[in-house]
């Protein structure tokens, strides 16, 4: 007997004496309000059904269920909720099984919690990632789970929002069998015969015994308790998930359902759930960019590295570490066999930490050569310029890729700041040439700047993002200028901390007002941490272009021109002990500071916290819109995923354009108006947050207005 509606993303049909339902709602079936209301009246269904003897939950495609549907949320709940739907599930008289294969995450995964019987195919990853959606499992995962497989393997899943695999997920109890193949639909129908022949009772997952051994799941709790404590700087649903398993133990199963969902309410209303959410979908817009929609990447199997220092070698591991054949080349033999040393150290750590093998540190090397001559790159799809920042050295680089490299190879450079338009324009390819601007360490930092010039093909574009992909990077498209999107915006916002060092805070300050924001160092720690040089050259380099009129703080270049470039000369900023990269207040750093303010006839006064955030925001928010109205960032999620994946920017804020839209735009600009009373050259409106506080506009109209 077939019931086919149309409309729903859910079918069953009996098969034997099997109720088949399957969800089919591309592109991961969320558990969204059709897919909910198909669950509940399948189940209904199949319980008054006299034919049916058990029931066979599947999902199609790739994945079985991705969680709740995350666009649902912050939006009025249409019932049935779906702790209602799994309620239902565990309550069927006859056996449920869940048959999982890829995705079984969050609302997913509780949905298979609910069911009697979990089988599981290789490729599955099963999770409760909420956590990292500054939410909490809300449909009974925080109440079964730890009756599953014990409180501490439960809250493990959910404060770490980890992914397991079929293999560990029945080394835990999540699931009960393992399928052989990755039919889950053929696999699962197999177990349900099995268990109808072995006349298998219903078995409610309410009902386990993982939290028997009390004074152990007590532990396990406290101890979760305090580790978050320690570690969760700031974030609001991890103390509610251990709320919600205290009860789980504390209270009968009903009563703890009952807090869960009050726990669960509380994160839907806090901001962070807003701001991460952002964070999850804007990663996932970025990719979207206009030459990856016009065109297909090139062939991206091997890759030349020029230059093998700091970023070079970086850039090479990266590539190794994602299976590509990699050749580094050097001006010369020493430079050459220190890159190689730079490569190798990587590898030589993780196995030294028993976190690789020799064998496979043998294995990856085995696609690294390193050479002098550029000939060797004559057969690479891809190459990367990592030289010295200095724009004939790379002109130079380029030349001889153009004369050596095939037709159809990808020409990248990873400047910081130099126009690579006009690096483009030296060369008889421009149309394959682009900025892959990767930070520092490469083979570590998320964010690539794929930086498109004007002469530049779609799919040589399409070519960086596929890089990005391939080194699961977070790609952002970004328009040339100085600095691109993040450097551009950290420059302005930079410059506002160093004014407000000048007029009385001190960098201490500064860096602890950031901190408790949710940045995990502050403006100065960063400075030490990346070294006060690059920044001091940087400086240099725009002393000849700067407007005369430009304030100007010169504590920086003090401190510089004492060779205190930071953690690499021992001190900075900050004083460090012999290898430690915490630093200590320097008080020789306040006596420069005070020196300077005199100098400059400064009268120092006060700064709260507070305040110290507004400024510095205010100057990042000003600075992206600017970087938006000229299109260097296409929309403002850019910018926003720039400094999240980046800059260190806290994630449960969503990024500075996201962050302004929840303070309001109009108070941003209120403040910038008011910063400008005493100094009108720096803080100057952009005209784009101009025009949308006089539109009563925010941020993320822009962004729903480009999607397509
Ligand atoms: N809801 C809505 N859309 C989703 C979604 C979801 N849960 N998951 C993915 N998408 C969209 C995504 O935006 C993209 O759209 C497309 O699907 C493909 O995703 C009550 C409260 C499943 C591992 O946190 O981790 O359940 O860009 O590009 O790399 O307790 O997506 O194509 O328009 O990421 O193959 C908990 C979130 C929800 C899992 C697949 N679940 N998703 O990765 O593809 S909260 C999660 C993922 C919850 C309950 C609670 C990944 C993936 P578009 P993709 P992928
Ligand atoms: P680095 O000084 O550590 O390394 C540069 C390497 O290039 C040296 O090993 C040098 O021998 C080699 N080299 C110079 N000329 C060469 C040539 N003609 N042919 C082959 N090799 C040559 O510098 P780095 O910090 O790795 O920076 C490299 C590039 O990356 C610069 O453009 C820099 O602006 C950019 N960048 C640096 C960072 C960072 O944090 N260090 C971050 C992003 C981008």
């Amino acid at each position: 007997m077939a019931t086919d509606t149309p409309s729903t993303p859910i079918t069953s049909r009996l098969v034997g004496k099997v109720m088949l339902v399957s969800i089919d709602n591309p592109p991961v079936n969320a558990l969204g309000v059709d897919v909910r209301r198909g669950l509940m009246s399948a189940i209904d269904a199949a319980e008054t059904d006299s034919a049916v003897a058990a029931v066979l939950i599947v999902g199609s495609g790739r994945n079985f269920i991705a969680g709740a549907d995350i666009r649902e949320f912050g939006k009025t709940p249409l019932p049935p909720a779906l702790p209602d739907v799994c309620n239902r599930i565990e309550a069927c008289s006859k056996p449920v099984i869940a048959a999982l294969q890829g995705a079984a995450l969050g609302g997913g995964l509780e949905v298979a919690l609910a069911a009697h019987y979990r089988l599981a195919v290789p490729g599955a990853k099963l999770g409760l990632p909420e956590v990292q959606l500054g939410l909490m499992p809300g449909a009974g995962g925080t109440q079964r789970a730890p009756r599953l497989v014990g409180a501490g393997p439960a809250l493990g899943l959910m404060l770490s929002g980890r992914h397991v695999g079929a293999d560990e997920a029945l080394a835990l109890g999540l699931v009960d069998r393992l399928g052989r193949s990755d039919d889950s639909l053929a696999e699962g129908q197999a177990y349900a015969q099995e268990l109808l022949d072995a006349d298998a009772p219903v078995r409610r997952t309410s009902d386990a015994k993982g939290l028997a051994d009390r004074d152990a799941s007590r532990a396990a709790i406290d101890a979760a308790r305090a580790d978050v404590a320690a570690k969760s700087r700031g974030l609001f649903s991890p103390e509610k998930i251990v709320e919600a398993v205290e009860a789980a133990l504390d209270l009968p199963f009903d009563e703890g359902m009952r807090l869960e969902r009050t726990l669960f309410m509380q994160c839907i209303d806090s901001p962070q759930r807003a701001g991460l959410i952002h964070a999850f979908f804007a990663e996932r817009e970025v990719a979207k960019a206009p030459e990856t929609k016009a065109a297909q990447p090139r062939p991206l199997a091997s890759a030349g590295v020029v230059g093998g220092g700091t970023m070079g070698a970086g850039i090479a591991v990266a590539m190794l570490d994602a299976g590509m054949m990699v050749t580094m080349v050097e001006r010369d033999g020493d430079s050459l066999a220190r890159g190689r040393v730079n490569v190798e150290k990587v590898y030589d750590s993780l196995v030294s930490k028993g976190r690789m093998s020799a064998d496979a540190k043998a294995k990856v090397l085995a696609r690294f050569s390193g050479a002098t001559s550029y000939d060797t790159l004559s057969q690479a799809d891809l190459v990367v310029e990592a030289v010295f920042e200095d724009m004939t050295v790379k002109k130079a680089v380029f030349t001889e890729l153009d004369r050596v490299c095939k037709p159809g190879a990808v020409l990248a450079t990873n400047t910081s700041y130099l126009d690579i338009d006009e690096i483009a324009a030296s060369i008889s390819r421009p149309q394959d040439v682009l900025g892959l601007h990767f930070f520092s360490p490469a083979h570590i930092m998320k964010l690539l700047e794929i930086v498109v010039p004007a002469r530049v093909s779609a799919d040589s574009v399409a070519t960086g993002f596929e890089l990005a992909r391939k080194l699961r990077k977070v790609a952002v498209r970004a328009g040339v200028c100085d600095g691109f999107i993040g450097n551009r915006i950290l420059a302005v916002y930079r410059q506002a901390a160093d004014y407000m060092l000048e007029d009385g805070a001190s960098p201490y300050q500064i860096d602890e007002a950031v901190r408790e924001f949710g940045y995990p160092m502050g403006p100065y720690q960063v400075a030490d941490l990346a070294g006060g040089d690059i920044g001091w050259a940087t400086r240099k380099r725009r002393a000849a272009t700067r407007d005369p009129r430009a304030r100007y703080v010169e504590i920086a270049d003090r401190i510089c021109e004492r060779g205190w470039f930071g953690q690499k000369t021992g001190r900075g900023y900050y004083l460090y002990a012999k290898g430690s990269r915490s630093g200590t207040p320097d008080p020789e750093v306040l006596a420069i500071v005070d020196a300077e303010r005199s100098k400059a006839g400064v009268e120092p006064r006060s700064f709260s916290n507070e305040e110290i955030v507004r400024r510095y925001l205010a100057a990042m928010i000003n600075e992206g819109a600017n970087v938006v109205r000229e299109g260097i960032a296409l929309r403002p999620l850019d910018v926003d995923v720039t400094f999240i994946a980046g800059y260190g920017f806290p994630r449960y804020r969503g990024g500075p354009m996201k962050y302004a839209d929840t303070v309001g735009l109009a108070r941003v600009l209120a403040d910038i108006r008011e910063f400008a009373k005493e100094d009108p050259l720096f803080w100057r409106p952009s005209p784009l947050l101009v025009d949308l506080v006089e539109r009563g506009a925010d941020f993320d109209s822009l962004n729903k207005a480009s999607q397509v």
